[in-house]
């Protein structure tokens, strides 16, 4: 089971929204009271769900990604879908990761899903990332297809450069970084393999590991004579406002609340 924690009724203490591989999906309060019945998907589970207000009406939302392909955003007090998302949106066969960012600045959180492409349970050999508006439109420049690679991870989301634009950062199944900006573009250089096809660890991990105030990731890989950490150095300042996902951790299962889009 994961969970992720905020405040969904305004009573100033954690609600709890929590999910199972069985494809359960439940929320409660401090007192351990049901806020909706259980959700029970039939042959679908979430992979991972973000808490967040990403219609900017300050009210919470729960956002997940499942192993179908789909994406869904429920009011977290009612899980009741949100205008735009009466249907979920299918991104395909396959699973989908989420992350969030504001993309365009408008105050309301993007929703960034990365997609692994899967036929009949297994993997397909490649994946996307797709971009969506809070109203389930499609975000101009996306999505980005991963032809014969994927990526394992929820994208990790930074302003890289210090232009105020955030970039988006993975790493995928053959090795290479991948860096694009809010548009879409690959950033100059990029993708780029800088220990061969080893494969990656985990996902790049954002922040000021040398302590020159500079934004950097950290990329690990797993090799044949021992794993190897490479330091990716970057260009912008690495202050709050620069890192955007992910952001406030509230376990220890990549799962995250975003409290900075409520105003
Ligand atoms: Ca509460
Ligand atoms: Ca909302
Ligand atoms: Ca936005
Ligand atoms: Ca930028």
């Amino acid at each position: 089971m994961s969970a992720v924690a905020g405040d969904v009724n305004g009573d100033g203490r954690n609600e709890v929204i929590a999910w199972t591989a069985g494809g359960r999906l439940y929320g409660w309060d401090t007192v351990g009271k049901a806020l909706w019945p259980v959700k029970a998907f039939s042959g679908e589970s979430i992979t991972n769900c973000v808490l967040a207000d990403v219609d900017d009406n300050k009210k919470w939302e729960i956002i997940a990604g499942t192993d179908k392909g789909r994406i869904y955003i429920w009011d977290a007090l009612t899980l009741e879908p949100v205008p735009g998302w009466e249907k979920p949106q299918e991104l395909g066969e396959g699973s989908v990761k989420i992350s969030l960012a504001d993309m365009d600045r408008d105050g309301k959180p993007e929703i960034i899903g990365s997609f692994i492409s899967m036929k009949g349970g297994k993997y397909a050999g490649n994946g996307a990332v797709h971009v969506l508006k809070s109203d389930g439109a499609v975000f101009s420049g996306w999505p980005r297809e991963l032809p014969t690679t994927w990526s394992d991870a929820p994208m990790v989301i930074a302003d890289v450069d210090g232009d105020n634009r955030p970039e988006l950062l993975c790493g995928t199944r053959d090795g290479a970084i991948h860096l694009w900006n809010s548009q879409g573009e690959y950033m100059e250089g990029y993708p780029k393999n800088i220990n061969g096809k080893n494969p990656l660890i985990a996902g790049p991990a954002l922040g000021d590991a040398d302590g020159d105030e500079i934004m950097d990731a950290v990329v690990a890989y797993a090799g044949s004579y021992g794993n190897k950490a490479f330091l990716i150095k970057f260009t912008g300042v690495c202050e709050k406002k620069a890192l955007l996902w992910p952001r406030d951790t509230y376990n220890n299962t990549n799962n995250r609340c975003l409290p900075g889009s409520r105003k």
